[in-house]
């Protein structure tokens, strides 16, 4: 057999895997086909207990939500592991094949969309939400708890977008976790930090929104069961505001499961593997609804009084992120496979103004051994970082245009991650790196060196500096602002980074009430509203690490109220 169908059909039929009496799949999250797959072969959990402990297991993941069998285990093409769209693991699946995805865009096939849309309308719903990352499940859990009908599609066969991928931390100012720790902030100097990170181009309003409502959305989250206790550092912040779980676990894929488990739990109609490919207004521009495609059910329209773009950037588009910043042709990215710019293209489409797009931010520490982003955080605690002399060459936790631009000018294009066991034990968020077999570690920080091809002598030098500034509390060479510990517990480890695109600060402009802005007219398109990394203007010209997730989620739970109303009133 070529592919698991022929398999499955030697030892059946095709009724072992889909539902013969409605003839083909039962529904584009192949809910039926699913649930065949564990009957037989045991849930994720149960693949994942079984799995070898030395080894890395594709059955156990960051991902969020009850992952699919479908979303590796293809029944008429070659199988691909997801993860191998950022890791490149190359797990010996069954019938597989090689990783690889082709953008297609949105206004591809338009005849098909046409007869679609003579078709008329399939569904009814009162408001529909593009995208199932941070800002899209928020929007849903606000929305539903407003009383509104909600439908959420999302195009990839897993849920949580980039949110599902985001370390370091959310920011917040004036929370009680920041009290209980002693940390003295003020939402005041939360918006001057974003305002000088993004260059002053930010919307001051939409910067005044995010950083007055940060620490409700913390309360939001932990009221429904989030666990936003450990607080950190990130660049271009004045003092420690990053939440995120105990012990310094990932932010991202917890606020992710919370928000999906709770949107769940309020009925919300999720559809994975359902692409929007239009946003449909009447003759007046405002919203009807949506075009979908759906993967395996094809085209149809769902209705809505309200459409809530939440369907993230576009850095994993390199052609789109090199047509606006040609600097970063060929670049790697630290980004999903979803993250290709459709919201912008439907957004677009649908009138709406736009700005900031030339505005794409590198992160300045992606191993592209490992192909993940280095959390922010390991600099947060204590990280340093060398180059190929054994030398220090910035302040660490500065700003991500300011870093990622001095490890450009190194030899090589690249630099070494350094920290110690003290560190490694203050972030839970390193074994995930540790687990992946990219950091590499000496007894001693001559051993170290050597591990990473730097003169020992120089390694040691710039480590005995370090830690003298660490105890004069003054860096001297480069004016580090949080000097939290020395490096001075064995075993020392390091990591090869480069820059890779993170970012994409520009997008749809919205008002603090998430409504889209028409470019027409400059005022809001009715029915439209935008949340996440598909606006622009929070962030100005660079966003600050943390700031994102606060966004989706302040934003996400605008949008979602604000849309509801909408369609309550409508
Ligand atoms: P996403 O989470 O990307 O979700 C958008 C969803 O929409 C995707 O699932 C996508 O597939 C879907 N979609 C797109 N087009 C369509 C369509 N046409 N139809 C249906 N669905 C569609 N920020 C922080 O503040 N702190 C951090 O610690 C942090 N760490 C990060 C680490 C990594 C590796 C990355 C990549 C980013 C990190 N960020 C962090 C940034 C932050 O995670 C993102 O900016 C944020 O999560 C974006 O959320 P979103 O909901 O707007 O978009
Ligand atoms: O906000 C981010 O992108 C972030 C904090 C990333 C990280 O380094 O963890």
């Amino acid at each position: 057999p070529e592919v698991l169908a022929d398999f499955h059909g030697e030892m059946g039929s095709c009724d072992s895997c889909h539902v013969s009496d409605k003839g083909g799949v039962s529904d584009d999250n192949l809910s039926h086909e699913n649930a065949q797959c564990v009957s037989c072969h045991g849930d994720l959990k149960e693949l994942a207990a079984a799995a070898p402990k030395d080894k890395v297991s594709p059955h156990k993941s960051h991902l969020i939500g009850e992952i699919a069998c479908t979303s590796c285990h293809k029944g008429h093409e070659k199988s691909v592991t997801y993860c191998d769209a950022c890791h490149s693991f190359g797990f010996d699946m069954p019938y597989g094949g090689k990783w690889e995805r082709k953008f297609v865009p949105v206004d591809a096939d338009k005849a098909a969309q046409d007869k679609a849309i003579a078709a008329g309308v399939k569904e009814t719903t009162d408001v529909v939400v593009i995208g199932s990352g941070g800002a899209g499940l928020a929007a849903a859990v606000s929305a539903r708890d407003a009383g509104a009908k909600v439908i959420l599609l999302e195009k990839e066969p897993v849920p949580g977008g980039n949110t599902k991928l985001a370390a370091g931390g959310m920011n917040a100012a004036e929370t009680k976790a920041q009290t209980k720790l002693g940390i003295e902030d003020k939402k005041q100097i939360m918006i001057d930090d974003t305002m000088k990170g993004g260059r002053n181009i930010n919307d001051p309003e939409l910067v005044k929104v995010l950083a007055n409502n940060s620490s409700d959305s913390i309360d939001w989250l932990t009221s429904m069961g989030a666990d936003m206790t450990d607080v950190g550092r990130m660049g271009g912040a004045s003092v420690n505001r990053s939440h995120r779980p105990t012990g310094g676990a990932g932010v991202g894929a917890h606020v992710a499961q919370v928000l999906w488990d709770n949107a769940v739990k309020r009925g919300t109609d999720i559809r994975l593997n359902s692409r929007v490919v239009r946003i449909l207004e009447d003759t007046k521009g405002n919203v009807t609804g949506v075009l979908v495609k759906g993967e395996y059910n094809g085209y149809y329209i769902i209705k809505a009084d309200a459409v809530v773009i939440a369907a993230g950037g576009f850095a994993k588009n390199n052609d789109r992120v090199a047509k606006y910043d040609p600097k970063l042709k060929g670049f790697k990215a630290t980004n999903h496979p979803g993250a290709t710019g459709d919201g912008l293209d439907v957004a677009l489409q649908a009138g709406a103004a736009t700005r900031d797009l030339e505005f794409i931010q590198a992160h300045p520490t992606y191993s592209p051994a490992g192909g993940v982003m280095i959390t922010e955080a390991v600099r947060g605690n204590g990280a340093i970082v060398v180059n190929r002399e054994g030398n220090r060459f910035m302040n660490e936790i500065t700003t991500r245009d300011k870093a990622s631009a001095a490890i450009l000018q190194q030899k090589g294009e690249s630099a070494y991650l350094v920290f110690d066991d003290s560190i490694r034990k203050s972030l839970k968020a390193i074994e995930g790196y540790v687990h992946l077999n990219i950091v590499k570690e000496g007894k001693t920080v001559e051993e170290l060196a050597k591990q990473i091809d730097v003169p020992a002598a120089e390694l040691a030098k710039t480590i005995t500096a370090y830690n003298g500034f660490v105890k004069s509390g003054k860096d001297a060479q480069f004016e580090r602002p949080n000097l939290p510990r020395e490096l001075a517990v064995a075993p020392f480890y390091a990591l090869e980074i480069a820059p890779a695109v993170h970012h994409t600060m520009g997008g749809v402009v919205i008002d603090t009430k998430a409504e889209v802005k028409s470019e027409k007219t400059g005022k809001p398109i009715q029915g439209l509203y935008a949340a996440g990394e598909v606006t622009g203007g929070v962030h100005g010209a660079n966003r600050l690490g943390g700031n994102a997730v606060s966004d989706i989620v302040t934003y996400g739970r605008i949008a979602g109220a604000e849309a509801a109303k909408f369609a309550k009133d409508h």
